[in-house]
């Protein structure tokens, strides 16, 4: 991490190429100015100037995703049987609970080569990309190096980006610079920066700290669907710990639900060859064959394989937890998930049911009083049924000491 007021010397120690002094300059001019901001907004809404710049290294990685890493169902305890084949066996003309997929994976650096190990308390993200994290008053500075055969972004949502950080193609009336961020090649790397003015950070009503994504935007739906999204939470200045993380919570969970259209997913075709028994069998067209690509999934993991223990979505009793929810998706992608055992304020409202819509952003407090390994799923019935159900478990203890 660097303190902002030495951004401007580090990057002058470094030798710039013409493209990167360029936007280099755009963004002093964006800091400078508040230029990007809309006419009749006060200018100084942009700015940042007293925080840290928070550096991230991901990648867009074509790896196989496992919806059902187990080989089983974990609600139930038993072998998958009629209904969840339906979505998770593989066949001649049926592709399984294995995909090729696009994800965002963090690295240690700007050379690419080592993955940041993920801290045990944040195995349960699953396919999720890595958590960003801020404080209200930071910049985030994210280097993106595209691995993927497919040109992608990153497009954020809720921070403070001028047009050469919004990560999404359009019809602006930009060009130039200001396009590069759109979308970027494959084998190449593009850098992100973004503010985090008090716009960014949690509003009256919220606690702490406040819950945005991040996703892919080259392509909207066929990134998302190809799995590029991932979680960023940015926390009250005066209220984070040195590493940004929230002075009064002791665990947080962060949960996407979404049906994974594999249909739609610009692997489709190589997941097909790769691992349908029988490629040529396979009509793409076919209801049943749509059906199974179907993954009715949170974090990317289906008929109760993100469970408790094993993946990191469990906590102490005596723990102040804050959920993090999004939902994500089409017009079927509404979801209520609900905690068996254990109830959250939502906006400071009572319940153990929350309410997701496509990129639905939520935030759920728990004090978890109730022990045990707890159903954790979506409530409506064809979600059930088609796998939307997770588990997690409190335990007695003491606040554990999580890294971010
Ligand atoms: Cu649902």
């Amino acid at each position: 991490m660097t303190k902002l007021s030495e951004i401007g010397e580090v990057w002058h120690a470094e030798t710039l190429n013409t493209l990167e002094r360029l936007l280099f300059l755009g963004l002093i001019g964006a800091l400078g100015t508040g230029c990007g901001a809309p006419d009749g907004v006060d200018d100084s809404i942009g700015q940042v100037s007293q925080g840290l710049q928070r550096n991230y290294f991901i990648a867009a990685d074509e790896v196989v995703w496992d919806y059902a890493p187990t080989g089983m169902n974990g609600i139930t305890g038993q072998p998958f049987g009629e209904q969840e084949n339906v979505f998770v066996q593989q066949g001649p003309d049926r592709i399984g609970h294995r995909y090729v997929k696009a994800l965002f994976r963090e690295y240690t650096d700007n050379t690419f080569r080592t993955l940041r190990p993920r801290p045990a308390g944040w195995q349960h993200l699953g396919f999720l990309g890595p958590l960003i994290r801020a404080v209200v008053g930071d910049q985030i500075h994210v280097v993106f190096k595209n691995n993927s055969t497919r040109p992608y972004s990153i497009h954020p949502h809720g921070v403070f980006y001028a047009k050469n950080a919004e990560g999404a193609p359009y019809n602006d009336g930009t060009s130039g610079g200001n396009k590069l961020d759109d979308a970027v090649p494959p084998g190449a790397t593009f850098e992100y920066f973004w503010n985090v003015p008090a716009r960014a950070g949690p509003g009256p009503m919220d606690g702490s700290s406040a819950f945005w994504m991040y996703h892919s935007h080259t392509d909207e739906v066929a990134d998302t669907y190809a799995g590029l999204i991932g979680p960023m939470v940015i926390t009250r200045a005066g209220q984070a710990r040195s590493d940004g993380r929230p002075v009064d919570v002791d665990r947080e969970f962060v949960t996407m639900f979404e049906v994974a259209d594999e249909n739609q997913s610009p692997y489709l075709d190589r997941n097909i060859q790769q691992f349908a028994g029988d490629p040529g069998s396979v009509d793409p067209e076919d209801e049943g064959f749509g059906e199974s690509n179907l993954m009715h999934s949170i974090n990317g993991f289906v008929y109760g394989n993100l469970r408790g223990n094993n993946t990191g979505l469990s906590m102490n009793n005596a723990e102040r937890v804050r959920w993090y929810l999004m939902g994500m998706g089409t017009e079927v992608d509404l979801h209520t998930p609900h905690w068996h055992g254990n109830v959250v304020d939502i906006m400071g409202m009572r319940t153990d049911v929350a309410e997701l819509l496509p990129a639905s952003m939520v935030t759920a407090e728990m004090r978890p009083d109730d022990n045990g390994t707890w159903l954790y799923h979506c409530h409506v019935n064809d979600h059930i049924l088609a796998g939307m159900l997770a588990l997690y478990r409190v335990d007695n203890g003491v606040p554990a000491q999580p890294a971010r």
